[in-house]
């Protein structure tokens, strides 16, 4: 594949699209020019910088911390920039963990981060101003790679914001091909989990260039590896919280809803929403779960016509922290102020709420297991 690509900087777009040999439709092409094209903006932006700072958001997932992975190598061996990857949570789940361990990933906390010492800014599988990264709204942003809608027109230099993408690591992996550079074991093995994770096996919200890019960086990828960050080891408190949250599980015809209450792992919120939604009768489920002062939410729709970032917008009245793709959203809300009873209260709103959104009046939850199993 790599001559391939190398062929049409060579031979130019005329000749490759003759070739008998390639097969490759006109498509396919376009998106190989485009990335091509954005190499080499990406490199004109990074001539005469120095340090290079990439802002994921807080709790990054698989997605955000490849991308800004391939990110860091392509200013690294194009353009000699040297880069730190930084976000403003911490991460808990253990597939993520396993993925930062096996392949030494390295992330800082955006607390700890002196923006002086850096002259471009990145932000990747997010963009500036919204609720869900802690880039400060000082802080001008020179470059946007993600494919979340639009939020707000941003005035920085470059921006590459594809919604039609299923993940940011599909567009990284494209420009990294296009670059003809060696993709290293560890950062193949990085963008496939990525691919792989954010499209739930490549079933949600997937396009052919995902596909396309999955199959390039899984041929290279470190299979052991991969399988160990795709099935590791789990404490515990894992399973504990999923016999809890199967106990608090209420559904109601096609709609499941789990307020799970506090939790050490914010991703446990959007993987039990994940698993929930595979129940056979079910095509949106809604997960909420507390920590540090916030409810955080997440929001699933088996239905590739869904609109869930528009509907979670819709359910918590706020759209700067909320937000999210057709099939998959999140968002948080304050609960700081409030007693033990309101966010019950709360939580139950929100069910309630997301029924009323759908259509449904004279809603009546059913619990998904009726009692304990003695
Ligand atoms: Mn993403």
């Amino acid at each position: 594949m790599d001559v391939h690509y190398n062929c049409l900087a060579v031979f130019g777009l005329k000749n490759y699209q003759h070739s008998k040999h390639i097969n490759m439709n006109r498509q396919e092409i376009n998106h190989t020019s485009q990335a091509s094209e954005r190499l080499a903006r990406l490199d004109q932006m990074l001539k005469e910088r120095k340090k290079l700072l990439i802002v994921v958001h807080n709790y990054p997932d698989p997605d955000a911390i490849a991308a800004a992975q391939a990110l860091a190598y392509l200013a690294d061996k194009r353009s000699n920039v040297q880069s730190s990857i930084a976000h403003g949570g911490f991460i808990g789940r253990a597939e993520n963990r396993a993925m930062l361990s096996e392949l030494k990933i390295k992330l800082k906390n955006i607390n700890r981060i002196s923006f002086n010492a850096y002259d471009c800014i990145a932000v990747v599988d997010t963009q500036p101003r919204s609720g869900n990264n802690s880039l400060p709204e000082g802080i001008q942003c020179d470059l946007v790679i993600d494919h979340h809608p639009l939020r707000k027109r941003n005035r920085c230099e470059f921006q590459i914001i594809e919604p039609g993408v299923g993940a940011s690591a599909t567009i990284l992996t494209e420009i990294l091909i296009a670059s003809g550079l060696d993709i290293s074991k560890d950062l193949a093995t990085a963008l496939a989990y990525a691919i792989r994770s954010e499209t739930q096996d490549l079933g949600r919200e997937t396009s052919k260039r995902d596909i396309r890019a999955y199959r390039h960086v899984y041929s290279l990828s470190n299979m052991r590896k991969l399988a160990r960050i795709t099935k590791p080891k789990l404490p515990r408190s894992y399973f504990y919280k999923l016999a809890n949250t199967l106990h608090c599980t209420v559904s109601f015809r096609n709609i499941i809803c789990a307020h799970i209450g506090d939790v050490e792992v914010v991703e446990t919120v959007a993987e039990m929403a994940d698993l929930l939604l595979r129940h056979k009768h079910i095509s949106w489920s809604l997960c909420t779960g507390r920590f540090n002062d916030e409810l955080f939410l997440s929001l699933r729709s088996s239905n590739p016509k869904a609109k869930a970032g528009k509907l979670i917008q819709r359910i918590i009245r706020d759209r700067k922290n909320a937000g999210g793709h057709g099939m998959f959203a999140g968002g948080k809300m304050s609960i700081a102020i409030m007693s033990q009873d309101d966010i019950i209260q709360l939580e139950k709103k929100l069910s309630d709420e997301l029924a009323k959104l759908l259509g449904y009046q004279n809603v009546k939850w059913n619990p998904l297991i009726e009692e304990k199993i003695e």
